[in-house]
């Protein structure tokens, strides 16, 4: 078996498939003494070259990184999801689901089985780690050895077989809200809302209906309203059948904002405004009530995203750089036009906040982003141009700060790790995996969160490569 020579399977972003462990990893620096727990994150990571030689990342199968950080030590253990999908592969010794979310292209042997791949993100939620992708069903993890405990379904309560890979955690009453779409797998334009309750009981399930039927890969919660922005990245059944990319960018629909209060029965109550302009939202940092105001925050471009499905209209599109803007909605005035102010004057991505103040006002944006007054680009993946930098921005004073990360490093999404003991928002640090690039290995670097140009308090190097990963949590010792 080998697999093909495409952007997505070959030099840095090339399948790992090593599962491993490494104990204790050398480290630069020193490692704040009260930093305790666990860093966890998911990746797509190919087990198997696809029966598509044009298949794309957002494919691979669920592979797990955690660094375990403890009194100044730090251990690596990657594992991958054992996802039907993985389990039925490997007995086969090959490729038998074959593209992107399209059940058409399978090998027979597999019709109607578990086609999840688990790839994108992780929650801890109700005392359980849940590896996510959007296209299907929790995946219940253990957060220390990461064996794979099997699907969490919520006690039978999910009837949907999609679950969103960017939940939202209500740090005042801690519940976790979440949606589904495609929740048949075949496309439509349902979304259903899961309300979760503090100890994981799936307590109820709102249902309404988008203006068409697309890619939902996030959405945004405040106090009151869960708020969806609906882009024209849309998914057409027919053209799924036919063997075309799952989705597309089609410019002649307009982006939506569907508001619906969080209390019971409010999908009756939704409420669809035209969005500003046509844009996709990439991820979202927040949003946040004040004064009857709505704010919502978020990375939007202009074009289509992920450079992995085609511009209906305009094939030869380069697609464009998100950038952070605040969309304002007047909660007593729904007519009125959304107003929209960009946040900071720079393009980024993997958008994260202290979360222990998310659904309020907040004062810290940390995000992925390039910056070529401080360093060259790096030569373009399968996901486009990597980060070379990450970002904060401080909405209180305006200031702009980057943490640069070296020749041929790229840093991924940035995870706020509060400093225990301390309430105060932004009072932490940021962790980040940055890949070595020439080094074919990678990094764990610990940041002071407000202090991104001082460097790395830390550098924790590990002796292999782990494969780019998505989205990442911080656990602490104690859960
Ligand atoms: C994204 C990732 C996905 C996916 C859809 O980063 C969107 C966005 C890793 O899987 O299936
Ligand atoms: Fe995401």
């Amino acid at each position: 078996m080998q697999f093909p020579d495409t952007l997505v399977f070959q030099g840095y972003a090339a399948p790992v498939r090593a599962e491993v462990d490494v104990i204790d990893l050398e480290v630069e620096g020193t490692l704040p003494p009260e930093l305790s727990g666990y860093f966890l994150r998911n990746s797509a990571d190919h087990a198997y070259p696809p029966r598509f030689e044009n298949d794309i990342f957002l494919n691979g199968d669920g592979m797990m990184h955690q660094v375990r950080i403890a009194q100044g030590r730090a251990h690596l253990r990657t594992r991958y999801v054992q996802t039907e999908k993985l389990g039925l592969e490997r007995a086969a010794g090959r490729a038998l689901f074959g593209a992107y979310r399209n059940p058409f292209t399978d090998d027979p042997a597999v019709a109607g089985r578990d086609r999840n791949t688990a790839n994108t993100s992780v929650v801890w939620h109700g005392g359980k780690l849940l590896a996510l992708k959007e296209a299907g069903r929790p995946m219940e993890i253990d957060p220390v050895t990461l064996s794979s405990v099997g699907v969490h379904d919520f006690g039978g309560k999910l009837t949907s077989q999609a679950f969103t890979a960017h939940p939202k955690l209500d740090p005042v009453t801690g519940e976790m809200i979440a949606f589904g779409y495609f929740t048949q797998i075949v496309a439509d334009n349902t979304i259903e809302v899961y309300f979760i309750a503090a100890d994981g009981t799936l307590s109820r399930t709102e249902t309404i209906a988008a203006p068409y039927p697309s890619m939902v890969h996030d959405f945004l919660v405040s106090r009151h309203h869960v708020v969806f922005v609906i882009c024209p990245m849309i998914c057409d059944w027919d053209r799924v059948r036919a063997g075309h990319p799952f989705f597309h960018w089609d410019d002649r629909e307009d982006t939506w904002i569907g508001i619906m209060p969080r209390t019971p029965g409010g999908a009756a109550q939704v409420q669809w405004i035209k969005a500003p302009r046509r844009a996709m939202q990439t991820h979202t940092f927040n949003a946040w009530e004040q004064d009857g105001k709505l704010h919502l925050d978020q990375f939007l471009t202009e074009t289509g995203w992920l450079s992995q499905f085609p511009d209906l209209n305009n094939p030869d599109t380069v697609e464009k750089p998100p950038f952070a803007f605040r969309w304002t909605v007047d909660l007593a005035d729904l007519a009125a036009p959304v107003a929209e102010h960009m946040l900071f004057p720079h393009i980024g991505e993997m958008p994260m906040i202290d979360l222990r103040f998310a659904m309020g006002k907040t004062r810290h944006f940390w995000f992925g982003t390039n910056n070529p007054k401080l360093g060259p680009m790096l030569p373009w993946g399968p996901k486009g141009p990597p980060f070379t930098c990450l970002g904060h921005f401080d909405a209180e004073t305006g200031a702009l700060d980057f943490f640069y990360a070296g020749p041929d490093s790229s840093p991924e999404e940035p995870c706020f790790v509060p400093r225990a003991g301390s309430s105060e928002e932004g009072d932490g640090w940021l962790v980040s995996v940055v890949g070595r690039r020439a080094e074919n290995r990678t990094d764990l670097v610990v940041l002071d969160a407000r202090r991104l140009s001082d460097g790395p308090v830390a550098v924790i190097r590990m002796p292999v490569r782990i494969h780019e990963g998505f989205h990442g949590i911080w656990v602490n010792e104690a859960g």
